[in-house]
């Protein structure tokens, strides 16, 4: 019987399954490559590892494999229950408290390799973690859509590691876990309303997660947020790739200064930390969150079940 080695964890509720042994073998070279071979060639494995009856429509799994660019300690493909994600914060956090545990790293800074380019993991152990994450940069202000059944919308397209659409929460929603039902709803609808304008991200990139952004439930905290994720969960954590967009959007604004901290909470009432350093013409933004671990296992694929690859959305 086949087995895959994984560990779980949770970061602010959102869980990751890091693949320690047993997945795929994607050869050398850079990630985005590999990541794509991973697209094309092993989305049966994504399924089985993430989808059910392993896994569920929220979990994020993480590839480990060889680093490509030099002096990573790690590299890592990260996928969820539709397809490959170019860099999760949530999960970067989980990761960094899964290769501790298995002594593969010593507290510190290291460099991990991700497809949309390396990233420093700050971890002296314990379950306190701090990404300094990929450049990353408002796209676009000011987008107005029409969307079904609500009338225009206006927001802001960013890349924290993902493509976003922030906006704020509409009256008459309240960002809280309660209310996941409408705030998806609402969510999906501006996603296909962007679809259907053709507004993308750079290159024509589809943007496939949403933020909805509104005031914190917590005065010590800056904002709260909703984030809808590519396959249709909602992120339980503050999203590190979506605290990076926002960063983004508040630094073009002149809202927030370097090296200030901006704490985002999440829908669960999680925070990450958020600060930037400006890169460019965007940023590059810093996050901190804590992670724990769930479980050690092995996946078994018996070849007799009919849904050993996951069931496929
Ligand atoms: O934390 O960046 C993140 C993330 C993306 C999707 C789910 N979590």
């Amino acid at each position: 019987m086949q087995r895959v080695r994984v560990i779980d964890s949770h970061t602010g509720g959102e869980p990751t399954r890091v693949v320690v042994s047993g997945g795929p073998d994607l050869g050398t070279g850079p990630l985005a490559a590999r990541c794509d071979l991973f697209r094309r060639e092993f989305d049966r494995f994504r399924s089985a590892v993430v989808n059910e009856p392993r896994g569920s429509d929220v979990l994020v799994g993480a590839l480990l494999v060889e680093p490509h660019e030099p002096g990573c300690a790690a590299g890592v493909i990260y996928f969820n229950n539709v397809g490959p994600l170019g860099m999760c914060g949530h999960a970067t956090i989980g990761l960094a408290v899964t290769l501790a545990h298995l002594g593969r790293t010593a507290p510190g800074r290291y460099r991990v390799d991700t497809p949309v380019g390396p990233v420093v993991v700050e971890h002296r152990g314990g379950p306190t973690v701090g990404v300094l994450n990929v450049p990353s940069y408002r796209h676009a202000a000011g987008v107005v859509v029409p969307v079904e059944g609500v009338g225009p919308v206006t927001g802001d397209v960013a890349w924290g590691g993902n493509w976003f659409f922030l906006t704020a929460v509409p009256d008459g929603l309240r960002l809280d876990v309660g209310s996941v039902g409408p705030l998806t709803d609402y969510a999906l609808r501006v996603r296909a309303a962007l679809e259907r304008a053709g507004v993308t991200g750079a290159g024509g990139a589809p943007i496939d997660h949403i933020e909805l952004i509104g005031p914190p439930a917590d005065p010590n905290n800056n904002a709260r947020n909703f984030v809808l994720c590519p396959g249709g969960a909602y992120d339980r954590s503050p999203c590190g790739t979506g605290t990076s967009a926002k960063l983004a959007c508040l630094a073009a604004d002149g809202k927030l200064k370097p090296g200030a901290v901006w704490r985002q909470e999440g829908i669960l009432g999680a925070v990450f930390e958020g600060r930037y350093e400006p890169a460019g013409s965007g940023i590059s933004p810093h996050i901190t969150g804590t992670a724990y671990l769930t479980a050690e296992s092995d996946l078994l694929f018996d070849p007799a079940d009919p849904f050993r690859m996951g069931v496929r959305a």
